[in-house]
Order: C-alpha cells, then sequence, then structure tokens
C-alpha cells in the first residue's frame, strides 16, 4: 500500500525539503526516510532528490557526503529516482552555475546554462505549460501548469533527446522541463508547489513505481519530432495573481488577518482618539490562506506587519502559522517580517539564521523589507562593494536568489519644477503622475523602513538596483499612497522599476477589481500583481480577476 512503500529523500541539507515531505504525507505515502549516505542509497527502493538552491554548492554537498558514484550507479542501473529542480539539473554533465564549471552526475548528455533572454525576467518564477515530447504515458499532464523558479536551464539536443519528456518555453528559448527513461523521472518545476497537478504527478510516478504493472496503458515509446525551438513568440509563463496576508496580534492578542489605508491598520473612523483604534480584523491567515489556495491564488505571502518591535525571536507567531499552512496548501508561500540580524536578550542571530526558521516551518521564500533599505545605503557608501554581510546576500547565499523577495514601501514625494532639478541631482527617478486628486504633477517615490513610519535619503528605484545586486531574486513592489485605495496600481512607479532591474517584479497596492490588474500587466513589465484588501474583504474572487486577465488575453493559471 502507499503508506508503507519506502521512499528516501536525498537530504544534502540545503534545500527546503519540508514541502515535499508535506506533498507525500498528503498522498498517503508516509514511509519516507531522509537519506545521506552511500549505504542509504544503495539500499534504496526509490529515490526522490528536491534539490533547491545553487548548482555548485549541491555538488560540493553531494561531495562531501562522498555519494556522487553511489547516485550515479543508482540512476544507471535504472533504478527508481525522482528529481526536483537540482534534482534533475545534476543528471546533466555540468553547469556554468557557480565559479567556473561545476561538474555534474553526467548521466544527460548537456549543460545547464543560464538564460540566455535580454527581454525576460531572470530569474524566470511562476507557472508555465510543457509540451509533450513524447508519446505514451507520462506522469506529466498535458498542457497542465506547473510552477517554476530557475535561472538556469538545460537544452534539448539530438544528443539528449531520448530523455527529453517535456519542453518549455521561456525568454525566447525552448528549454528541458522534465526528463524520462526507464524508471528515472525529473523535472524542472516544482511537483510539490504545483497544486493539485503537481500532486497528482508525484502520485502517478510512485502509484507506477509501486505497481508497475497495474497500469494497463503502455509506457513511453515515441519520441515526437517537434522543432527544439520555440514554437511561437507568445510566453506562456503566466502573469501570478499572489495575495497578501498582513498579519499581526489584535489587541486581544489573537493573530489576525488585517489591512490599513496607506498602511494604517487601525479603525480610525470609528475611534478617532489616537491609541483606542481597534486593528482590523478580517479573519483568520490559516483559513484565508486555505481559501485562496483553493480559489486560485498563484502564491501566498504572509507579512508579519509589527516586526519592527522587539522580540523578534522570541515572538515568531508566523511560525506556527506557516508549518500549519505548509501542510495543507501547496502553493508557494513567502514570509517577511523582521528577517534581518537581530540582537535580542544578549544573542545575536544573523538575518540567514531568522529566515532558516522560517523555512525550516515550509516557507518558500522568504521577503525582506527596512534592512533592504538600509543594506541599499551601505552599498552605495562602499561604492558599491559587497562584503556578504546583508541579510540579502546572507540567505541568497545558502538559499539561492530565488528564496529572496525584497518588498520596498515607498511613498511618493511631490516636486516641481525647482524640486525636480533637486531629486535628480540626488539620483532619484522622477516621473509624471496623476495624484489623488486627479491633477497631473512630478514626483519621485522615497524609500522607508518599518513599515512606512520613518523615511530615508534614497528612492525605490534605487533600492531595488541596489538589492538586485547584492542578490535579491524578486521584488515586492508597494505604494503607501496607493494602498487599500482600490484606485488601482501606481503605474509609473511600477515602468520605473521594471525599466531599471532584470528580476521579477509583483506589483502591489492599490487593486481595485480585475480591471487594474489587466492593467497593470498591459502597461507595465511586472511578473506578478499582488492584492489584499479587496479578496479579505470579499468584494472581488481571484477567478473574477483570471476572467477578467484572459479576457483581455493576460495568459494567467485558470
Ligand atoms: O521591514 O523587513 O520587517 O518587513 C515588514 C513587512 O511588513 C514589509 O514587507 C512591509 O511591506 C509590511 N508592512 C509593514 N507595515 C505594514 C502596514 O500595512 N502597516 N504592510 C505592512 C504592507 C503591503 C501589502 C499590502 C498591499 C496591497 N502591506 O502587503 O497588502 O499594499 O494592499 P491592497 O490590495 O489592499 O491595496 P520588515
Amino acid at each position: 500500500s502507499r503508506s508503507t512503500f519506502p521512499i528516501s529523500v536525498l537530504d544534502y541539507g540545503a534545500g527546503n525539503i519540508l514541502s515535499l515531505l508535506n506533498a507525500l504525507t498528503s498522498l498517503s505515502y508516509t514511509n519516507f526516510k531522509k537519506i545521506t549516505t552511500a549505504a542509504e542509497i544503495r539500499e534504496a527502493e526509490c529515490i526522490i532528490f528536491p534539490g533547491v538552491g545553487a548548482y555548485s554548492s549541491a555538488m560540493e554537498s553531494l561531495e562531501s557526503l562522498e555519494v556522487v558514484e553511489a547516485l550515479k550507479e543508482y540512476v544507471k542501473a535504472d533504478r527508481p529516482y525522482f528529481g526536483i529542480c537540482l534534482g534533475m539539473q545534476t543528471l546533466f554533465e555540468s553547469s556554468e552555475e557557480g565559479e567556473g564549471i561545476v561538474q555534474g552526475l553526467g548521466i544527460i548528455k548537456g549543460t545547464v546554462d543560464k538564460f540566455k533572454t535580454t527581454t525576460a525576467s531572470v530569474p524566470s518564477i511562476g507557472w508555465n505549460t510543457t509540451t509533450d515530447r513524447k508519446t505514451g504515458t507520462s506522469p506529466v499532464p498535458s498542457g497542465s501548469m506547473k510552477y517554476f523558479v530557475h535561472s538556469y536551464r538545460a537544452l534539448p539536443t539530438s544528443s539528449n533527446l531520448s530523455w527529453v519528456c517535456t519542453t518549455t518555453d521561456y525568454g525566447g528559448e525552448t528549454y528541458i522541463s522534465s526528463v524520462e527513461n526507464g524508471n528515472v523521472f525529473a523535472c524542472q518545476f516544482h511537483p510539490e508547489k504545483s497544486g493539485t497537478v503537481g500532486l497528482s504527478i508525484i502520485r502517478s510516478y510512485l502509484d507506477r513505481i509501486r505497481e508497475p504493472n497495474s497500469t494497463s496503458s503502455p509506457r513511453i515509446t515515441t519520441i515526437k519530432s517537434l522543432p527544439l525551438v520555440p514554437t511561437s513568440s507568445v510566453e506562456t509563463l503566466c502573469k501570478r495573481v499572489v495575495v497578501a496576508l498582513d498579519v499581526r496580534s489584535n489587541d486581544s492578542g489573537d493573530l489576525v488577518v488585517t489591512k490599513g489605508d496607506q498602511y494604517d491598520v487601525r479603525e480610525t473612523k470609528d475611534h478617532k482618539e489616537e491609541g483606542k483604534a481597534k486593528v482590523r480584523n478580517l479573519g483568520k491567515p490559516a483559513e484565508l490562506a486555505r481559501k485562496y489556495a483553493e480559489g486560485g491564488a498563484d502564491e501566498i505571502s504572509f507579512l508579519n506587519i509589527t516586526s519592527f518591535r522587539s522580540n523578534v525571536i522570541s515572538d515568531l507567531p508566523l511560525v506556527d502559522l506557516l508549518k500549519f499552512c505548509s501542510e495543507r496548501i501547496f502553493v508557494p508561500l513567502t514570509v517577511g517580517g523582521g528577517i534581518r540580524d537581530i540582537l535580542e536578550d544578549g544573542n545575536v542571530y544573523k538575518a540567514v539564521e531568522v529566515a532558516d526558521r522560517y523555512f525550516r516551518a515550509g516557507a518558500d521564500k522568504v521577503s525582506i523589507g527596512s534592512d533592504s533599505v538600509t543594506a541599499s545605503l551601505k552599498l552605495i557608501e562602499k561604492g558599491y562593494v559587497k562584503d556578504g554581510e546583508s541579510s540579502i546576500e546572507q540567505i541568497s547565499a545558502r538559499y539561492g536568489v530565488q528564496a529572496v523577495v525584497v518588498s520596498i514601501d515607498p511613498k511618493r514625494v511631490y516636486v516641481d519644477e525647482e524640486g525636480k532639478v533637486e531629486a535628480e541631482k540626488a539620483g532619484y527617478t522622477v516621473r509624471d503622475v496623476v495624484d489623488v486628486e486627479g491633477e497631473r504633477r512630478m514626483c519621485w517615490w522615497q524609500a522607508t523602513v518599518k513599515g512606512g513610519r520613518e523615511t530615508r535619503d534614497i528612492d525605490a528605484v534605487k533600492v531595488a538596483e541596489c538589492v538586485e545586486q547584492l542578490g535579491a531574486g524578486e521584488i515586492m513592489l508597494n505604494c503607501i499612497d496607493m494602498d487599500g485605495q482600490g484606485n488601482g496600481y501606481d503605474l509609473e512607479l511600477m515602468k520605473a522599476v521594471t525599466e531599471a532591474v532584470g528580476i521579477p517584479v509583483i506589483a502591489s497596492s492599490g487593486a481595485g477589481g480585475g480591471e487594474h490588474f489587466v492593467e497593470v500587466f498591459r502597461e507595465t513589465n511586472v511578473s506578478a500583481a499582488l492584492a489584499a484588501g479587496i479578496f479579505h474583504r470579499g468584494e472581488v474572487k481571484i477567478d473574477e480577476v483570471k476572467d477578467a486577465m484572459l479576457a483581455a488575453g493576460v495568459v494567467t493559471r485558470k
């Protein structure tokens, strides 16, 4: 039965394997154990290798565990192997990810190199489709959307075509998104994060291995002769719809989802007196998160919005919340708030240690707000020389750039002609915008820290450029003026930042309905758009947003 079938999960220490274990549990494959030694590989009946992070550090870890040869022999002997992301990439001969060329296991011909695109964001993050390269039964359902996050890819060539199960198009390239040969299957996408489709891929592979004779359909036989270049110039990577849950304790100490107007989360309408207003309570975080995942959210972000306070370590309310959610929700989860070096009760905690706690609880990415502004100012002060100390550098070095999101919380600063000259002299990007009264004016976007409580002498565009250099993989771009207003995103801000960086940008703040998602995707190059208030108040459903996007020809997952 499923519950007794033994599964060995190769755990080389870096990646977040919790999501995979949660996925296996939800499929009733509960007889799994983590393995790390060559002896355990030789004895295994079925290995899953869920690699996350950098190729070079993964190979280094495999080498230091002295498992490289055992793993090669295991795969070459056609024993059951299911690789995910790096678990697929390491099957190839080498990668350019790292210093120089890093040798892989060399089972499949080809190298794993960085996307060559100049038009699309790298890393490629989000839901994309796959094209079948073989006929017969494959664990990968045709045409379905799966979740990808990677900067490196292997290309199909005549020498590896016998392995290629599916390909995917991105940035003008067609790359290998899954490989298959006998009992060996591996994929670039993350089935453990691809919702019900992803779970069905894991289940169908394991079911076949467990009961090889139970499927009546023939195994993959023929290789389709399809072109090895994109069949159309239209990108198939979906524009993501992200839901943010701003989480904090309310006045009675319960963890609630709240939502601000321009970051003010208290009900000032009812309680004018400062200090007496109640925190708005829009529901229980775990219930809402589940509802959104089932309702089609492509990603969910939890933000601890009171993290500027002390006691970050002794009071990590989101750790338990994440554990609970990651056992039940199989889409990417981001967590933010309080990720920085912390001095508490006489102990120093590095930002990466704080992040560790979240990754161990099931987070896929962490989001860094205030500390990324501080890090940007420091980078500029040091003449753009990195010292490896910032939270962004610490965390991306261990978990990879794709695991580090930077949340920018800027405020508009309106200027006249004279002010514009001053602002540009200071290096700020000034654009024409429409203000809340509908007047055309000029402004720049000043970075803030502590949830907008303090400003800093740097603008959002510069922060974006600096954090990209420091190793952020994605930017969540808020705008305090727009937050909670329902008037649409700050399009000029989105344009200014997407023009300045090559990493994906998530538009945030101001969505009032599906039309605003359509607008921001049509008029700017953002990769995702996030909303909070409209979903929490039940005004708009995720489905409705996606219908509006589809009707407007924006690629989305439905
Ligand atoms: O600075 O690293 O400790 O992180 C703190 C995090 O908490 C930052 O990501 C910051 O954006 C967030 N935060 C802090 N205070 C608030 C607040 O609202 N008082 N929330 C806050 C920011 C922004 C979005 C919001 C969108 C969409 N939330 O998550 O959900 O603006 O809202 P809308 O669709 O309703 O317009 P650190």
